[in-house]
């Protein structure tokens, strides 16, 4: 099998609006992204996700696009999009854009040209005669009804997400060839591919209540890669929430011409009750994310490809959610990494991660600006939960956690922005000690175990296309063993903090990485600390 360029690589998502500010008006922008570029080289990943930096009246931070051939003017110009590139390039970083054609802004031109009774732009939306009342009970992922009442035509649209995201109409060919243009469009700006939002939507048949996994979704995805993919060296990576490892090749098989990896979801919902809401909160079961996260390893067939991630711009921040920040914040997250960077796939990092970066704690609603988490406040108080359930649920699983400003040193506003400016969003308060400076003043730093998991990485074939199996270990051992060409590594996780005993029959002939400052020979006899992990080359 030839391999890929993004078979080998790690990823790291930018969330803009939180980078790196360059003028001083408390929003991260794309020439702050540039001035911090030796700082990801110095971690060693090969391309950037970068979440939406097209025009956008910002509803959903970006993920309501108005133009996706302009630049948002908070996060400057094109000429400075095309200065990245080129400045990302001789770094040998790659740019991928954050294609979020699902839906777009109700701004959008062709929304507005709908709104004012343009019959070619209606049919680019997905609109309902109201003579029948509501069309069916279908709901918004962000709370509420998916259709919205347009009292002046008698009419509805179709929205998944908020009414101001109004759904595109993929059946009409005319909605599909412009989104190949705007695909064209950023190819020839030398990008290195596209992350597609809930690209698994794009099949819908809302009359029949088919939202995800249409029957149009594939061959709509095969056309996208005839009309626009073909003969182009880049990556494709398709947000696809119900994805599962046998559903997954037909995305990914090469022979079907889709898409590169997916981007599943199956571990993350994991801590949730139901899986209708990710609201109702428990606590993880380690047995049940080694069984979820093995799956992905064997039954995933060698010719499809996954990603790897713990964390991103709508997920809270894995150090507060599966680590331990009051005691083992170091010993856990290093765990963490350790853990999902030695599997197969592409490993994605959010920004932070690499520092330990951890949730913030709000309770009040001025503090929140995600529209998702600012609407599940309003539907709970209107049933009447208390102030502190709805606290206890946002401060847990609200995306504002993973969206506050970097945090680059101690000085006041964390390097994010001038020390005067008021940054657009919350620092978390703990930026003073969790920050990219003292981080990398510490060779025993969370960003070194990073950066140590990348090189290993590129050096290894074994990570990238070893056998995997799981160990029969007590619950909280996270063990496996990755073989390639006949040598084998073994990975182990004390995924707990209590001291375990473990016995392994193996011996070990070599430490390659580890989060505590121990070698490892003789493996039947284990006393493991909390939280300690290590892999080791077996003899
Ligand atoms: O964030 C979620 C739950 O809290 C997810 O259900 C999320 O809405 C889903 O993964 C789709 O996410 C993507 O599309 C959304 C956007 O708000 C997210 O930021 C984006 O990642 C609509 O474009
Ligand atoms: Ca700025």
């Amino acid at each position: 099998m030839a391999s890929k360029w993004w078979q080998q690589s790690v990823f790291y998502q930018i969330y803009p609006r939180s980078f790196q500010d360059s003028n001083n008006d408390g929003i991260g922008d794309i020439k702050g992204i540039t001035a911090r570029l030796s700082y990801l080289e110095k971690l060693g990943i090969d391309a950037i996700w970068l979440s939406p930096v097209f025009a956008s009246p910002n509803v959903d931070n970006g993920y309501d696009v108005s133009d996706y051939c302009a630049i948002m003017p908070e996060f400057g110009t094109m000429a400075d999009m095309e200065e990245l590139i080129a400045a990302a390039k001789k770094a040998g970083i790659k740019i991928i854009m954050d294609l979020v054609v699902n839906h777009t802004s109700s701004e959008h031109p062709w929304f507005k040209k709908a709104l004012a009774g343009d019959p070619h732009y209606k049919d680019y939306y997905i609109f309902r005669s109201d003579k029948n009342g509501l069309p069916n009970d279908l709901n918004s992922f962000f709370g509420g009804c998916a259709w919205e009442h347009l009292p002046a035509t008698n009419e509805y649209y179709f929205h998944l997400f908020a009414k101001e995201q109004p759904d595109l109409n993929w059946e009409n060919p005319a909605v599909r060839k412009e989104v190949w243009k705007i695909m064209n469009f950023w190819l020839q700006k030398g990008v290195g591919g596209f992350r597609l939002d809930v690209i698994e939507l794009i099949g819908k048949i809302p009359d029949q209540k088919i939202i995800g996994d249409g029957p149009a979704l594939h061959p709509y995805l095969q056309e996208m890669y005839r009309e626009v993919l073909a003969g182009h060296d880049v990556v494709t990576i398709g947000e696809t929430g119900s994805v599962t490892p046998l559903t997954a090749p037909l995305y990914t098989d090469p022979k079907r011409k889709e898409l590169s990896m997916v981007f599943q979801f199956q571990h993350m919902a994991l801590d949730e009750v139901a899986k209708t809401s990710k609201w109702n909160l428990k606590s993880l079961n380690v047995s049940e994310l080694k069984t979820v996260l093995s799956r992905w390893q064997t039954d995933l067939p060698k010719e499809a490809w996954n990603s790897l991630f713990w964390s991103n711009h709508d997920q809270p921040r894995i150090l507060s959610r599966w680590g331990n920040v009051a005691d083992y914040p170091t010993k856990s997250s290093k765990m963490l990494a350790i853990l999902l960077h030695l599997m197969r796939g592409t490993p994605f990092i959010y920004q932070g991660e690499e520092l330990g970066m951890t949730n913030q704690y709000v309770d009040k609603i001025s503090q929140l600006d995600d529209i998702e988490s600012i609407h599940y406040y309003e539907e709970e108080k209107a049933k009447g939960s208390s102030e502190a359930t709805i606290w206890q649920a946002i401060n847990t699983k609200g995306r504002d956690n993973a969206r506050t400003p970097m945090q680059w040193s101690n000085v006041p506003n964390a390097g994010f922005t001038g020390e005067n400016v008021t940054p657009w969003y919350n620092l978390n308060p703990n930026y003073t000690t969790i920050n990219a400076q003292t981080r990398l003043d510490d060779p025993e730093s969370i960003f070194y175990t990073y950066q140590k998991l990348i090189q290993l990485r590129k050096k290894y074939p074994l990570i990238v296309w070893g056998d995997y199996d799981l160990l029969d270990t007590a619950e909280n051992i996270f063990a496996y063993t990755r073989s390639y060409e006949g040598e084998t590594w073994l990975i182990c996780a004390n995924f707990s903090d209590s001291k375990q005993a473990v016995s392994l029959p193996y011996a070990a002939t070599e430490t390659i990485i580890t989060n505590y400052p121990h070698t490892y020979h003789h493996l039947n006899q284990l006393n493991l600390l909390p939280y300690e992990t290590f892999v080791v080359k077996l003899a």
